[in-house]
């Protein structure tokens, strides 16, 4: 598989891609599913085409995970730390309430986005070095985030390192994973990708918090990204526990993640789910139906791969990230075009490869719905929406 957001230049189409292979692995002690090879972090993050703040609904949602910050919070004036600040979706609502914020982004192109519209930001890795270099500057704070950051990181306690250093006694820290529960009952086979290293459930997550005397002291079940979780872990004792710990705890014995069967059968309905897929995108196809995509996410790069979908059926991404606009989807190379191509070339179907925002996306082209555009949605298994 190529690399899911190694988006390639026109002009270095017919050059080679580097692939890595992508196999999931389980451990049948803590449980934790994982990746079994590891790409090189600068091979995948010093240059990122994702800009969160290119869809709308994330917005929204950063602007309720500073909300939900503030509320472990006890000075108004307090520290909170970014690992993977991005564009700083997340900074500008949390120093707009007033707290001192600092980002930590490895990525070149999103770490100068942020710092020029104001927001602090370091342009590195996070680790160690950088935690003792923050409490010498900032001192130490009072909340550490992390969204969709944790899963992408090999060396998993040398996060728990850098937190003992940068954490103040009660600190909290927050991270939002995309949750494994919800990967394998929805089919979301299309999350798993390089840089996706872990895909959590909290039992894994209390064991490896346990390894550095911290504990989950609160978690809850969020929409986004086709399911996440939100757990907030700090040093034992330093806050009460929650009872939605103990309540996951039993939602997830419920959900057999520990058994092998339940990984077999999500095996066996991610092939079904590419089967049912590309039958109907094949049979529009010959029915000389035009159909293109919208959405060039990390996940459609999956997808289009694994199905083997190219541009012989889809004609172009549509997309609002203007990193991406101009190239060609990896793999598959298909182009990304701005997203006003969908009203100009109406094609008759257009397939969510952002299907997480699937509501939003058909409320935003209502008028190409209306005049019988159609979008098809591809997890857990491929359907038309608006059709009977
Ligand atoms: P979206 C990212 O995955 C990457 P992706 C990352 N590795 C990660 O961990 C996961 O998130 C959780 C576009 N769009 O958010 C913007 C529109 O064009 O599903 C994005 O390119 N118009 C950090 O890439 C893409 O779709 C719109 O109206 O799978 C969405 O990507 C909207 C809503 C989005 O994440």
């Amino acid at each position: 598989m190529p690399l899911a957001n190694a988006l390639v230049r026109p002009n270095e189409a017919s050059g080679p891609e580097l692939t890595f292979p992508l196999d999931v692995l389980r451990c049948v002690s803590c449980g934790l599913v994982q990746l079994g090879q590891v790409v090189r972090p600068d091979v995948m993050f010093r240059s990122y085409p994702y800009s969160s703040s290119a869809s709308a609904p994330l917005v929204a949602h950063f602007d309720g995970l500073a909300h939900d910050i503030r509320r472990w919070l006890s000075t108004p004036d307090a520290l909170v730390v970014e690992i993977g600040s991005n564009d700083g979706v997340l900074l500008r609502p949390l120093q707009q309430s007033g707290l001192r914020v600092l980002g930590i982004e490895p990525a070149d192109n999103l770490a100068s986005a942020a710092k020029s519209s104001g927001l602090d930001t370091w342009n590195e890795f996070f680790g160690t070095d950088v935690a003792q270099r923050i409490v010498l500057d900032r001192g130490q704070a009072s909340a550490v985030v992390g969204t969709n950051v944790l899963a992408h990181i090999d060396d998993l306690r040398a996060v728990l390192e850098s937190l003992e250093i940068l954490l103040e006694p009660r600190g909290v820290f927050v991270v939002e994973v995309p949750y494994l529960n919800d990967l394998i009952e929805r089919v979301e086979y299309d999350t798993i990708y390089h840089e996706h290293l872990s895909y959590f459930s909290l039992a894994p997550l209390e064991t490896l918090f346990g390894l550095a005397g911290m504990e989950v002291v609160d978690v809850q079940h969020l929409p986004v990204h086709g399911g996440s979780l939100r757990v907030v872990a700090s040093r034992h004792g330093a806050h009460a526990q929650r009872p939605s710990v103990e309540a996951f705890r039993g939602f997830e014995q419920l959900k057999r993640l520990q058994d092998a069967r339940t990984f077999q059968r999500f095996a066996d309905d991610v092939q079904r789910s590419r089967h049912e897929l590309v039958g109907l995108l094949s049979t529009s196809r010959q029915s000389g139906a035009r159909i293109a995509a919208h959405g060039a996410s990390a996940k459609g790069a999956t997808l289009l791969n694994y199905c083997g979908i190219g541009p012989s059926t889809i004609e172009f991404i549509a997309d609002t990230t203007r990193f991406k606009q101009g190239l060609l989807s990896p793999g598959s190379h298909i182009p990304i075009v701005p997203e006003s191509a969908i009203l100009e070339q109406r094609p008759d179907y257009t397939l969510l490869l952002a299907w997480n925002y699937a509501e939003d996306i058909v409320a935003k082209f209502d008028s190409y719905v209306r005049s019988g555009g159609r979008f098809i949605h591809p997890i857990p298994f491929a359907r038309v929406l608006g059709s009977a």
